[in-house]
């Protein structure tokens, strides 16, 4: 069938394109103000509603700003494997998304139809979002996007980023993917993998940031019964003003404070934090006047370890494990798992896409952010041979084995997941029989400091090399290797942020006095050689 383009015109009238605004696909989709976007959105309906007809498969659309604030909104596209659009792709939404009016959104479709001669047809889009009060009106026009080119929007209503990918994922298999399919699947994987431990006396407190993860987690803890017990803080889901304002994991992660509205005693617990969207997740500890974060890093670390005790037990040391990091990862936390035995460590530029593929590679791929976004990817040919030890081997072997099956289950393979994070989290903690405390010391993190640079066009700021050099503007890069030449253990790099307008700035060295030291001269060399505006946000 030919495109309808009467009825593609008729749609995009109504989502017209504000010249002021030219949309970027950064590192996670488009990001921005909930009210420029609404052309953006229908642009992306009709976008994912093509590569489904593309693929033959379903794809999906979150609509979140993760942890921005709520006046923010955004899109996250999913591929039918469950993964962020492919990036051979983004090139195509971005031009999309700029198109400067309606015959030219219909023309640069055409132009997408024949390079990939997509047959238009049936297809479906599974589409979500999260408590933001902007929601409706998106989800209205990525609908109508999906629709205008013949395909069919399938609303999936109030969800968490990861639970929509695990559900496109499940959908393409041909395996149950309902809402309740999913907290089914990690509690009962949770229960297999945690089998013959002690369940934990301490109850897991939970700052859900007032966004969907406190929905999802009430839903969770209801299949979890006794096995875990959480207690919730910060749930008031669609109150506004109240999402991700002073709490969730990037506040608890960049402040290096507990939620504002939780005290000191409460924070001393056992506490996780998650984001707006539920797809990041950092522990912490109220320490006297110190906060304990177990952050990403950490986070991977300790399952490098309960993968490898687990593979031990199998007698399968022979498989291929990779941790993989970004720049931002600390340099301890690199350290710690470059020591592991039978571990690869390997860094990729910021965005889960990158270090999703680079984990791909492995049997098992564990990949995190230091910001708590990550998850662990156990491949196909890896479940084969451990299903072929589960006959094979003892009783103890099988055992391990069966463990393996269970974290692979656990662990979402689409993309990284806070709820299903926090599971494998108090799983290994029990398996490795730890506590915050003995996870918490396996390194000591070496002092770092992030700074936000305002320049007149972050664009100049190129960067090779997984983003740990600067190639442009020149003598940057000189600059910044001087600069850290000068202090113990110095670390620093700069790179334009792809979901804000700011250059990021992060610094690492032995002493908190020289990293802040670091970080500043290095926003002194942006503001004079890439054109600082002055503002330092
Ligand atoms: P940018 O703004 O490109 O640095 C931020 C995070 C990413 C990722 C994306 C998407 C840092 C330093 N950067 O990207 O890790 O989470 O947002 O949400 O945390
Ligand atoms: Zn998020």
């Amino acid at each position: 069938m030919a495109l309808d383009v009467g009825k593609l015109l008729a749609g995009s009238v109504q989502y017209p394109k504000l010249p002021e605004v030219s949309p970027s696909y950064g590192t996670a989709g488009f990001r921005s103000t909930a009210v420029l976007l609404p052309c953006t959105v229908f642009r992306c309906g009709v976008l994912m509603a093509l590569r489904a007809m593309h693929t033959g498969a379903a794809t999906g659309i979150v609509i979140t700003a993760s942890h921005n604030p709520e006046q923010d909104n955004g899109v996250k596209l999913v591929e039918p494997s469950g993964h962020m659009l492919s990036p051979s792709w983004e090139a195509f939404a971005d031009r999309l998304a700029n198109a400067p009016d309606d015959d030219a959104l219909a023309e640069l479709c055409h132009e997408l139809i024949s390079q990939h001669s997509i047959s238009i047809g049936n297809a479906t889009v599974m589409v979500a979002h999260d408590s933001r009060p902007s929601a409706v009106a998106l989800v209205a026009a990525a609908g109508d996007g999906i629709s205008c080119v013949g395909a069919t929007a399938y609303a999936c209503g109030l969800l968490t980023t990861p639970q929509l990918h695990w559900m496109v994922m499940k959908c393409n298999r041909k395996l149950p993917h309902s809402k309740e399919d999913y907290f089914h699947t990690l509690a009962e994987a949770y229960e297999q993998l945690t089998a013959g431990a002690a369940t934990p006396d301490e109850v897991i407190i939970v700052d859900c940031a007032n966004g969907v993860g406190a929905n999802a987690l009430q839903q969770l803890q209801e299949k979890l019964g006794a096995k875990l017990r959480l207690k919730l803080f910060n749930t008031e889901v669609g109150v506004a003003g109240k999402l991700n304002a002073d709490c969730g994991a990037d506040f608890v992660q960049k402040e290096r404070t507990g939620p504002a509205s939780m005290t000191l005693a409460e924070c001393s617990g056992r506490c996780a934090s998650i984001d707006g969207d539920a797809d990041r997740l950092v522990f912490f500890s109220q320490e006297g006047d110190t906060l304990a974060l177990l952050d990403g890093d950490k986070i991977a670390a300790l399952l490098a370890l309960l993968v490898q005790q687990l593979l031990k037990a199998a007698g399968l040391e022979d498989v291929s494990l990779g941790v993989v990091q970004t720049a931002y990862a600390n340099g301890a936390s690199t350290q710690f798992l470059q020591q592991l035995p039978h571990c690869t460590v390997q860094c990729t530029p910021t965005g889960v896409k990158h270090l999703h593929a680079a984990a791909e590679k492995f049997d098992i791929g564990i990949y995190f952010e230091a910001n708590g976004h990550g998850t662990v990817l156990i491949g196909k040919p890896f479940l084969e041979k451990l299903q072929k030890t589960s006959q094979a081997g003892g009783e103890k072997l099988q055992e391990a084995a069966r463990q393996l099956e269970a974290l692979a289950t656990l662990s979402n393979q689409a993309v990284g997941d806070a709820l299903s994070g926090l599971l494998m989290v108090e799983a290994a903690l029990q398996l490795l029989q730890k506590d915050l405390q003995s996870w918490g010391a396996l390194y000591r993190d070496l002092p770092s400091r992030q700074r936000k640079v305002s320049v007149r066009d972050r664009s100049v700021v190129k960067t090779a090399d997984a983003e740990r050099k600067a190639v442009s503007p020149a003598g940057l890069q000189e600059g910044l290797d001087k600069a850290a030449a000068s202090v113990k253990s110095g670390r620093v790099f700069v790179r334009p942020s792809g979901t804000e307008d700011v250059v990021r700035v992060y610094a690492e060295a032995a002493t908190q006095e020289d990293a802040d030291g670091l970080a500043l001269e290095a926003a002194r060399l942006l503001h004079h050689l890439a054109g600082g505006t002055g503002a330092e946000v």
